[in-house]
């Protein structure tokens, strides 16, 4: 098969290929569920805004994270998560039992959908009017090229990302006003067990952690965020830092977002998984 990655793999035979963002929250779902099933798989950073026309190409759509596995490129976390699992069931992450699995389903539909929205503006608004720390986070991993490119683009991007994301006055306040609310929900979602499907972790677990981390960033988190950070966003963080499901975040994080399975660049030539 050619090389469909532009980093010399031939992808058919090689283990799988994450293209992601570093700083997003839905390819954070992914990199855990790899990392969780101790799955061998190579990364490939994005920067947003530069990632379109490989994307595009790749998937015929815009949006990360993409993976690259068996030479088919599959797009969107939920149907992502549910190859890996196809795949790899290994320790489970979709529950056997099938009301809770449509439980979980729908508990990670939720995140996704809604959640995830609000809190990725949120997160971009803290940034929208620093354009060094704006060109930093989304450059990390990619080099000085792409920070400087990044970084007299962004009055150009602007306007696209403001649609992309929603950045209205009238969103923003929605999302603002919504934040203790979504935390809320969550709260009252936790189990005995401390699980939000079940009495085990799960596909629900990940993905409102995963989700979450856009405002709460968890010391696990693989890529943390260059520093300093900005005020807006330091402060949105301590709004919620003493809710019982911002605490949830954090436990779940420090037992369950295992090591990293991601391999060394030359380790991922083709026969290598
Ligand atoms: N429903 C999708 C959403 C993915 C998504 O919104 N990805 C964002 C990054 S957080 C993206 O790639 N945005 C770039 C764009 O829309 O051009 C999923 O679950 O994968």
């Amino acid at each position: 098969m050619a090389d469909t990655t532009g980093a010399g793999l031939v992808a058919v035979e090689g283990p799988p290929i994450l293209f992601h963002f570093r700083v997003s929250h839905y390819n954070e779902k992914i990199r855990w569920a790899l990392d969780y099933k101790q799955w061998p798989h190579r990364r490939i950073t994005l920067v947003p805004g530069f990632h379109i026309p490989k994307v595009r190409w790749m998937t015929g759509q815009n949006k990360v994270p993409v993976l690259l596995l068996h030479g088919k490129a599959i797009h969107d976390s939920t149907a992502i998560l549910e190859e890996i699992e196809r795949l790899r069931p290994d320790p489970p992450l979709f529950p056997e039992d099938p009301a809770v699995r449509k439980r979980a389903m729908e508990i990670e539909n939720w995140f996704d959908d809604e959640v995830a929205p609000r809190h990725r503006r949120l997160f971009w608004s803290s940034y929208w009017n620093r354009p060094d720390y704006a060109a930093r986070m989304a450059s990390d991993g990619a080099g000085a090229l792409a920070y400087w490119t990044w970084r007299v683009s962004f009055p150009v991007l602007k306007p696209v990302f403001h649609g992309n994301l929603g950045m209205s006055r009238q969103l923003l306040d929605e999302a603002r006003g919504s934040l203790i609310r979504d935390l809320d929900q969550l709260e009252s979602w936790i189990g005995p067990q401390g699980y939000l499907a079940g009495d085990r972790f799960s596909v629900a677990d990940l993905t409102a952690a995963s989700i979450l981390t856009a405002l709460i960033r968890p010391p696990q988190f693989p890529y943390p965020l260059p520093e300093p950070r900005p005020p807006e966003l330091l402060e949105l963080r301590a709004m919620i830092q003493d809710h019982p499901g911002f605490k949830w975040v954090l436990d779940i994080y420090a037992r369950h977002r295992s090591k990293s399975s991601e391999l060394p660049a030359e380790a991922a030539l083709p026969g290598a998984s």
